[in-house]
């Protein structure tokens, strides 16, 4: 039986204004992780969150990271982030040269080690990296920004890489989906596998009347209401 649907909130579309009490709001509605995207304006055309941002929030909450490492070279700098055994830590397929020692040093943290693979990049790539993580982390947008429409054919790839992965005797890896996951995208993407939905201005921040209470119940329903588990369809 797999997991129930673990929601993340991706920080980079919530407003600081409101960040005390949305954190209030997370820890009574029982967020799983808050989704940190970092960016270096290298790896991508865009700065994002940083050191200095995920200590404060620590001092706020214990909810778990989902620290999502969008930086060149991510292993020369993982001693930046106060990486705790109980946050998920995700890195890219091309942000570095020898990504298998990265993997491995990351590991060496005790914390859930991911592998982020672009819309560009195949599904494939993850095949050498499978024993030494977590999860993968498929990415249906291109990094960098908030509020973009999910890449064509991200649903065919979630479906190819849940059978990649079950094919090879992996099943129990997590998968996260990352970029415009909408209530509707949640719901799709729990039947093609989906384990961890970040969830940004397309749900639970979207613009839409809401309150953000309201907002994270709406995708757990349509997490939940997605039909069977996977492994029992
Ligand atoms: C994109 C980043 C994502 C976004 C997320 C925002 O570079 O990795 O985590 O913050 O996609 O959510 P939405 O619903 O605006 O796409
Ligand atoms: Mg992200």
């Amino acid at each position: 039986m797999r997991n129930e649907g673990i929601i993340s909130a991706s920080m980079m579309c919530e407003d600081l204004v409101h960040l005390t009490e949305d954190i209030r709001i997370f820890e009574e509605e029982s967020m799983d992780y808050l989704h940190i995207d970092v960016m270096d304006g290298d790896f991508t055309p865009n700065l994002g969150l940083g050191v200095d941002y995920i200590r404060g929030l620590r001092g706020l909450t214990d909810i778990p990271l989902d620290l999502h490492l969008m930086i060149e070279r991510p292993e020369e700098k993982y001693d930046w982030f106060g990486i705790r055994k109980n946050d998920i830590v995700t890195i890219h397929f091309e942000s570095t040269v020898h990504i298998e020692r990265a993997v491995e040093k990351l590991g060496s943290f005790g914390c859930k080690v991911f592998l982020a693979i672009n819309p560009g990049t195949p599904v494939y790539s993850c095949e050498e990296l499978l024993d030494s993580v977590d999860g993968i982390s498929l990415l249906c947008v291109n990094p960098g920004f908030a509020g973009q429409p999910i890449v064509k054919g991200s649903f065919n790839k979630m479906k190819r890489l849940r059978e990649f992965l079950d094919e090879r005797g992996y099943g129990g890896l997590e998968v996260e989906v990352d970029g415009n996951i909408s209530n509707e995208n949640a719901g799709r993407m729990r039947e093609l596998g989906a384990d961890i939905f970040v969830a940004g201005s397309s749900s639970i921040f979207k613009k839409n009347g809401k309150t953000l209470r309201e907002n994270i119940r709406s995708l757990r329903a349509s997490i939940g209401a997605a039909g069977l588990p996977y492994s029992e369809c």
